[in-house]
């Protein structure tokens, strides 16, 4: 069972929420939370659709540790911003756990995910990159920032909806790029919009990228560029992925610092997306906008 599918009982959710678990099981009852039922009857839900009914209804979670996740901390009340300054301190003291409880408050306050990459993480690390710059943080604090990172965003998988596996996406960094949280952000938004998404990591030479789009022709391939050292050597490579999306009916979505506005105009590209929260509204608009792929019996097909 993918995490996204994992399932949880009226008990514990009544629990992490606080309620009754008679009035729990009333809004399985009423369909307020989407509810299967087990072999002998018993009534589950998807921990994904227990999420979503807590943040969209506002309903305070008072004992998460029911459900594997982070106890509520005082994260909620300091907002995006003294969000991202708390985060900064955190990472740079290596303190993983304030880290992820902090990343859980702000989720479970409603924002996005894509709003939580934009405008806490990505804050947070810049301020990292500032400190390393003028010599207040070492490289071993700016890796170590990204681990943590990293190990808070792989456990919000499993609160994420189910993905289609009509909507494919793949993605990568090209080679001496080392960067990986752009990449792992990328994915994760990409399923919170219901995308089947793939993160194939950083530092991929262009040809086993072009021939990843030949073989799986994803709908949606994302490039994220926040490092080269020679210009022509990366158009160059680039070029040879665009190539291989191009053949494939495979959109070419990029982002990334280096990607200023004169070396865009070098490049052949479907969409060029400066956030995570531009590249949320470019999926959702997506999946409104294209027809589901089908196959020659007019059957829809997930390639
Ligand atoms: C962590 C880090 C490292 C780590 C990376 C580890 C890892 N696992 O990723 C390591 C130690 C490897 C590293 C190495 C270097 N680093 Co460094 N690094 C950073 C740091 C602090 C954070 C990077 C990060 O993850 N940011 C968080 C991400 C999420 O933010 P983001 O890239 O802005 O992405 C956002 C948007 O751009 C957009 N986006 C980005 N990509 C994509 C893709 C798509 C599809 C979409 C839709 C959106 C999108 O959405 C994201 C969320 O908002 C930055 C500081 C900074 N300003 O980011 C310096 C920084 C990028 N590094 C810098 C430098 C100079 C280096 C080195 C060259 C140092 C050296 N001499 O060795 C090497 C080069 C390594 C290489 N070959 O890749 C400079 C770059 C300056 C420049 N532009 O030239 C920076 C800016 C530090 C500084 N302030 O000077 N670094």
């Amino acid at each position: 069972m993918d995490a996204a599918g994992e399932l949880v009982s009226p008990k514990q959710v009544a629990r992490a929420i606080g309620v009754s678990e008679s009035s729990l099981k009333r809004w399985c009852d009423t369909g307020r939370i989407p509810t299967t039922r087990t072999a002998g009857g018993h009534r589950r839900m998807r921990i994904a659709d227990v999420i979503r009914f807590v943040r969209e209804e506002q309903q305070p979670l008072t004992t998460p540790e029911v459900l594997g996740l982070p106890p509520v901390t005082d994260g909620a009340q300091l907002g995006l911003r003294r969000g991202g300054e708390r985060l900064a301190d955190a990472l740079l003291a290596g303190q993983a756990e304030s880290v992820r409880r902090l990343l859980f408050d702000l989720y479970f306050a409603g924002h996005s995910l894509s709003l939580l990459c934009d405008q806490v993480i990505a804050a947070a690390l810049h301020e990292v990159g500032r400190r390393w710059e003028c010599r207040t943080a070492e490289v071993y604090q700016e890796r170590r920032s990204c681990e943590i990172v990293q190990q808070a965003l792989s456990e919000f998988r499993r609160l994420l909806p189910p993905t289609d596996s009509q909507w494919t996406a793949l993605g990568a960094t090209l080679s001496d790029d080392q960067y990986t949280l752009p990449g792992m952000m990328a994915d994760l938004v990409l399923r919170d919009c219901g995308w089947s998404a793939t993160n194939l990591g950083p530092s991929i030479p262009a040809d086993s990228l072009a021939s990843a789009v030949a073989t799986q022709r994803p709908r949606l391939f994302w490039l994220s560029v926040s490092y080269f050292t020679d210009e022509a050597d990366f158009v160059a490579q680039f070029t040879v992925v665009a190539e291989a999306c191009r053949n494939a009916g495979s959109l070419l979505v990029i982002g990334g610092q280096m990607l200023n506005e004169p070396l865009r105009r070098r490049l052949q590209f479907g969409s060029h997306c400066d956030s995570m929260q531009q590249l949320e509204s470019l999926a959702r608009s997506l999946r409104k906008r294209w027809p589901r792929r089908r196959n020659s019996r007019g059957v829809s097909r997930t390639r």
